[in-house]
This record gives C-alpha cells, sequence and structure tokens, in this order.
C-alpha cells in the first residue's frame, strides 16, 4: 500500500465510523494472505555511530586536507572542538586484525559486539565556514568524492573490505537536502514565503514546484527570474561542486533562511538551514544526480545503507522518488537488504510516525524512545511512561514497516551523550552513576527498535558545557582540546593526555555481554516485545522466540532499590533461568512470574518450558478513530494469551483484500489514514503453532484510505 501523501495531523473529518456486519467471508482466502510481522533488514544489527574525524588518526600526512596556510583554509586544529581533529579513514580500518587486542580500527568495533557501523558523511566538504570547520561532514560540496582529510578514494574501498571482512555492515551518513553554504543574495538571508515571491520559470510563469513531483518533467528556471532572491555564487565555488548539476543556481529554493520559532510547514522545507543551500529537490534533474551520486558508493564500495540526514527539511514526495531508483542501485549491485532510516527530529510518536509513513521513509530514529528511555535512566521517567511509549509502536505498522526497525539510540552528536545527561540531571556519582549508564544500555539492547550507541558513550564519555553539538563530539585518541581533558568519565577518571583505546570499562564490558546475549538468543534482538509492565520505577515485557515457540522477560528498575513485580506471561508452570541479574523464578498457573529486580538494573528471563500449544485460534474486528492522530483504528481481539499475530485486511467495493499492516503484539492494532467511501475490514490471527482464524468482516463508512 502506497501512503503517498504527506496527512494532515489532527482530526481531518467529523464524521464518526459506522460498521455494519457484512456476510461471511471466503475464510481460507483471507487466511492466505496472511503474513508474518515485518523485520527489517537491520532488526538485529547493534550500530556504532562514529564521527571519523574524531575517531583514530591513521594518516597525519592528510590531517589538513591537502591544503597549506592558516586554518580557516586547512581547518586543522586539534586544540579546538571546532575543527579537524585528524581521525581518519585508515585510523578506523586500523589493522583489521580481531585477533589483536591492540588493533583499535574497526577490529576493535566489531571486539565490542557491533554488527554495524554508522559513519558521518565522508564526502569532499567546504573546509570552513563562518568560526567552525567541516570536520562533522554536514557541509558537503562534492558528493562523488571523499573528503581528503579523511582519506582517498583507495583507503575508503581498505575500509569498506575491512568491514566486510569482518561482518561488519557500513551505513552512510547522506545528505539530500542541502549541499554546504555557497550561494548568497544581495538581497540578505531572512526568509521570503511563497505568497510574497511564488516560484516563476524561466518565461515567468508562476508555478509551485510540488505540482512538478510525479513524473520527470520541471520547468526551466532563470537565476534572475525565478526565485525570491538573486543567487549569486563567489568565484572561488564556481564549478567546485559535484555532480555537476549541482553548481547551477537554479537547482536551489533561493528563498532565504528557514527563520527558526516563526516557521513551519513549507517555509522548514524551502528555506535555508543555517544558510546552507537547500536543493530544488522537487527537480527531477536533482532527484536524479543525487541519486546517481551516492548510488555509485553502492555500486563501488558495497554500502549497505544510508542514514538520512535533515529528513524532515526535504520535500514531501522526494524520498518517494528517490529511494526507489537508490534501491535499484542496490538490487543491481547484489544488495537487496539496502536499507535507510531518517533522521527526523520529532519526540511523538503519532508525529513521528506520521512523517515516515507519509514520506515512504523506511525507519526513521527513534527520538521518543530516546527521550524515555534517557528519562527513565535518569529517574524522572516511570515504568509507565516506557509502557506508554511502546503502546505506540503501532502507529508505525504498515505492510512494509513497523516499531522493530526504528534505530534507537541515547544520545547522538547534536543533542549530546547519554553521559551528559546522567551526569546533569541526576546526582548520582561513582558506582550508582555507572549502575544507570548500563542501565540505558540495558534498555537500549533488549527492547525493540535497533540499538545505536554513540561512540564513546561505551569508555563513559560526558560533556561540559552546555554539552551539545560541539561540546558533545570529543577524541577516542589522545585529545588536545583541554575541557576534553579534564572532563568526568562514567565509570572511569578524566582521560587527561591519555587516549580512550587504552580504557577498559564496566560499560564495553556490559556492551560485550549484551550482544552477546542477542546473538545467541535471536528473540532478544528480533523477537515479537509485548510489553508487559509498567508501573513505579519498573518496566518489564517479554520477547518472543516464534521459531523455538519460547518466551523470555525483560525487566528493567530506575530505582535506588530493589523492586519486585508480578509480570503476566504466556508460559504457565515454568521454572526461567536467569541471563542477566537476578535470581531464577518459577511462573505460576496463571503465568504469572513474580520478579524482583535489584536497584537501577535490568534482569532477564527465560522460560525453561515452551509456550503452551494453543486451543482453536478465534478473533474479530473492530474500527474505531485515533483521536490523536485522526487515523482510523483497526483493532482485533484475540481470546486467550498465545503470542499470536494478526494481519490486517481492507476490501474497497469491487476491489479484492488486502493485508495493510501485521502485529504481533497485544494489543493487536493497525493505524489507517481517513479516506472516502466504504471499504470491508477483517483480520487473521496466525498462532504459534500456525493455526489460523479471520474474523467476520466489517463494512465501514467513511473508509480507511487505500
Ligand atoms: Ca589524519
Ligand atoms: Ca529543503
Ligand atoms: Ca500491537
Amino acid at each position: 500500500m502506497r501512503f503517498g501523501r504527506p496527512l494532515v495531523l489532527g482530526l481531518a473529518a467529523a464524521s464518526l465510523v459506522t460498521s455494519t456486519a457484512v456476510g461471511a467471508a471466503a475464510d481460507g482466502d483471507l487466511e492466505a494472505l496472511a503474513t508474518p510481522s515485518v523485520r527489517s533488514p537491520i532488526a538485529a544489527d547493534t550500530f556504532y555511530f562514529v564521527m571519523t574525524d574524531r575517531y583514530r588518526d591513521g594518516d597525519p600526512a592528510n590531517n589538513r586536507g591537502g591544503r597549506v596556510g592558516s586554518v580557516e583554509s586547512t581547518g586543522f586544529d586539534p586544540s579546538s572542538n571546532g575543527y579537524y581533529h585528524g581521525g581518519d579513514l585508515a585510523g578506523l580500518t586500523g589493522r583489521c586484525d580481531p585477533s589483536d587486542p591492540a588493533d583499535d580500527g574497526l577490529a576493535r568495533i566489531k571486539r565490542l559486539g557491533f554488527t554495524a557501523v554508522w559513519i558521518t558523511p565522508p564526502f569532499v566538504q567546504r573546509t570552513v565556514q563562518g568560526s567552525s570547520a567541516a570536520y562533522h561532514g554536514y557541509w558537503f560540496l562534492d558528493i562523488t568524492r571523499p573528503d581528503p582529510h579523511l582519506g582517498t578514494e583507495a583507503e575508503f574501498a581498505a575500509f569498506m573490505a575491512c568491514a566486510k571482512s569482518l561482518g561488519l555492515k557500513v551505513f552512510l551518513d547522506v545528505v539530500v537536502n542541502h549541499t554546504a553554504d555557497v550561494i548568497s543574495y544581495p538581497e540578505g538571508n531572512a526568509f521570503v514565503p511563497i505568497g510574497k515571491a511564488p516560484y516563476r520559470t524561466a518565461a515567468g510563469r508562476v508555478f509551485n514546484p510540488w505540482s512538478y513531483t510525479t513524473g520527470t518533467a520541471f520547468p526551466r528556471l532563470s537565476a534572475r527570474r525565478s526565485f525570491a532572491k538573486t543567487p549569486t555564487v563567489p568565484e572561488q565555488y564556481r564549478g567546485v561542486k559535484g555532480p555537476a548539476v549541482l553548481n547551477e543556481v537554479t537547482r536551489y529554493h533561493n528563498r532565504g533562511d528557514i527563520s527558526w520559532g516563526s516557521c513551519v510547514g513549507r517555509c522548514e522545507m524551502d528555506g535555508d538551514f543555517y544558510g546552507l543551500d537547500d536543493l530544488m529537490t522537487e527537480d527531477w534533474t536533482v532527484v536524479r544526480a543525487l541519486a546517481d551520486a551516492y548510488g555509485s558508493w553502492i555500486t563501488k564500495y558495497g554500502v549497505d545503507g544510508f542514514r538520512l540526514d535533515t529528513a524532515k527539511h526535504v520535500d514531501p514526495y522526494f524520498f518517494g522518488r528517490w529511494l526507489p531508483l537508490v534501491q535499484q542501485t542496490a538490487a543491481a549491485a547484489g544488495k537487496p537488504s539496502f536499507t535507510s532510516f531518517g533522521e527526523v527530529w520529532y519526540t511523538d510518536a503519532a508525529q513521528l510516525s506520521e512523517m515516515m509513513l507519509a514520506r515512504q521513509l523506511p525507519s526513521v530514529l527513534d527520538f521518543p524512545f530516546q527521550q524515555t528511555a534517557k528519562d527513565f535512566a535518569t529517574g524522572r521517567a516511570s515504568g509507565g511512561s516506557l509502557a506508554a511509549l511502546f503502546n505506540e509502536d503501532d502507529y508505525y505498522t504498515s505492510p512494509t514497516t513497523n516499531a522493530y526497525g526504528l534505530t534507537t539510540f541515547l544520545g547522538n552528536h547534536d543533542m549530546g551523550r547519554i553521559g551528559f545527561f546522567l551526569t546533569t540531571e541526576t546526582q548520582a556519582q561513582g558506582q550508582p552513576l555507572l549502575e544507570r549508564a548500563l542501565l540505558a544500555h540495558d534498555l537500549l539492547y533488549l527492547t525493540r527498535g535497533v540499538p545505536v550507541v554513540y561512540y564513546g558513550d561505551e569508555v563513559g564519555m560526558t560533556g561540559s558545557g552546555d554539552g551539545t553539538d560541539k561540546n558533545a563530539r570529543q577524541d577516542m585518541f589522545s585529545t588536545q582540546v583541554s575541557q576534553w581533558r579534564a572532563e568526568e568519565r562514567i565509570g572511569t577518571p578524566p582521560v587527561g593526555t591519555g587516549s580512550s583505546f587504552d580504557e577498559s570499562t564496566a560499560i564495553e564490558a556490559r556492551l560485550r555481554q549484551l550482544a552477546a546475549l542477542r546473538a545467541s538468543h535471536p528473540a532478544l534482538a528480533g523477537g515479537a516485545m509485548i510489553p508487559r509492565y509498567g508501573q513505579d520505577s519498573v518496566f518489564a515485557a517479554s520477547r518472543i522466540d516464534g521459531q523455538d515457540l519460547r518466551e523470555y522477560v525483560v525487566a528493567f528498575n530506575s530505582a535506588d532499590t530493589a523492586a519486585s513485580a508480578l509480570v503476566p506471561t504466556a508460559t504457565p508452570n515454568s521454572p526461567w533461568s536467569s541471563l542477566l541479574g537476578g535470581a531464577p523464578v518459577r511462573s505460576d498457573g496463571a503465568g504469572l512470574v513474580s520478579v524482583t529486580v535489584p536497584a537501577r538494573s535490568s534482569v532477564v528471563l527465560r522460560a525453561a518450558e515452551r509456550l503452551p500449544r494453543p486451543g482453536t485460534p478465534s478473533v474479530s474486528v473492530r474500527v474505531g478513530k485515533d483521536f490523536v492522530t485522526g487515523r482510523y483504528r483497526l483493532t482485533a481481539t484475540v481470546p486467550g494469551t498465545d503470542p499470536s499475530t494478526v494481519t490486517f485486511l481492507v476490501r474497497r467495493p469491487r476491489g479484492g483484500w488486502q493485508a495493510v499492516g501485521t502485529d504481533d503484539a497485544r494489543p493487536f492494532r493497525v493505524f489507517l489514514p481517513p479516506g472516502k467511501g466504504t471499504a470491508d475490514v477483517s483480520a487473521v490471527v496466525t498462532d504459534t503453532v500456525g493455526q489460523r482464524a479471520s474474523a467476520p468482516a466489517l463494512r465501514v463508512k467513511i473508509a480507511p484510505f487505500l
């Protein structure tokens, strides 16, 4: 199903849903449409997110990017937190020897248990803008070549070859919204709305770029006549962008800066992000050029996926046009499992999921998880808050997506590190502080989603000042930034003039342990997650191994004292062994397990008995309106406690039944955008031993959109 166009938040229509029973459907036909719950190609992975410039310097000769002269020319100043520090691809690659404990490159990342690496954009940058350099990679001039500060094409190829030999996936951070800032306007940078100065073709006709987002046509534009501003490029930046078509100033919106605070909607998409040249992403030439240029990194080097920077600032139609081109390139390069996740900084799951689905993004970074997990680890949010977060997971379900594919994280290079939040938002110090850091990572690794650890968190880096942005991008190698030498570390003393690679920390040990748990118990990585308990300081959930028919319980306690909870499970009368923390327990005849979780820590339990064989399944479906999102909520009721899976089906008049999403965790739900007319809805339950049943169909007026 295609969600197609962006949806309007809130209630689109005031009509109430009315539904009536329609005759029994041909059950066999419906049951054939049942599908397993989707798993993203990265659902079982764990990511290490690394800023290449700050990881390891493998070649001091490239530290000035081949330039000479002042820092304004070279961008290199390892004593300032806003400039290049010398880390590079050769350093990140290392010797590629997993048997060598002194190899601090990719082999170290592998030893920590990671299965994937996400690196900051490795492309040619505008070296310095204002009073900062492009060490972070988000100011590209040329995306067809690596930044010479980071290395050569041969070094990028060696990096990829090493990652492949170690079994590590590589995701590139890519920017499609903007390039570096080289265009300026004699009229100044203040944003001019479309209402005041519409786009015009070269011939002077007013047009809306959004009306050219289905085909390949786009009007010819004129630098002088088409824009709110007069785009101007200084001599030294003429012709430096790659691919070459990005040198044409008519491929940008040229409307001035996003005016933060007063700007919503279209202005956030057409405005320049802090002066960065905002691409006319509606123009098929731009779509194609970005697909070809970024696609070449898949074809030439075999990268496994993209992280999509500033996705919400790109026009709403772009990803639906561009990602299929990228996927075609990946498939042709023998990478059918290539996938992407977008950066959409919304902390509300209803809003985030709506944008993910409307813009046809396969996944997004889970900012709502970050906020709630961080608040839980600091003791500010209850177990109930975590339960409420996961209760919104069904918003992400579509035929191709769900919450299991979200990339989850605790902090990042923009907002700051989890260590900063823990040290500034709690009174904890010493061992209790370390335990809170471990608890945060337990939650990251043992609940649904794809964990992303920000480099340096594993050695307990924190941060100083406001803890964000430049203050959150510490060196792993011996640092020359004085504030970073003195900064608090969780679990170890300040690093001083030493190297973080010489540290051996409790957080690293825990990450290895958690990765090993996920590897030997796949349910903990990609198994169905059923929230079971969320009260006071405790959150608990079941993870289900659908192959082995085995249930696990993961439980977390953020209090400074031990806490107990009576956790419902689907596995009665069984001993449960403890894989992490806590003690062995037994479930009673109703499946209840009394779990005691020590202070600031976690427990993982595994049932000795398999899930009991379920009886004959049955299912019913109902339809309501979700007043948070205005979407239709389809809810299926399945008696019993079996961890079954439900596929929801919709049929338009004279159409066939179509699967609109599969849910493997109670409550069974999908949410659909509002539409018009009538439709029939049904659902098929598949229990853990493969028995199926379908729900009596309902006819719904004012039907879910298809
Ligand atoms: Ca270097
Ligand atoms: Ca934009
Ligand atoms: Ca559900």
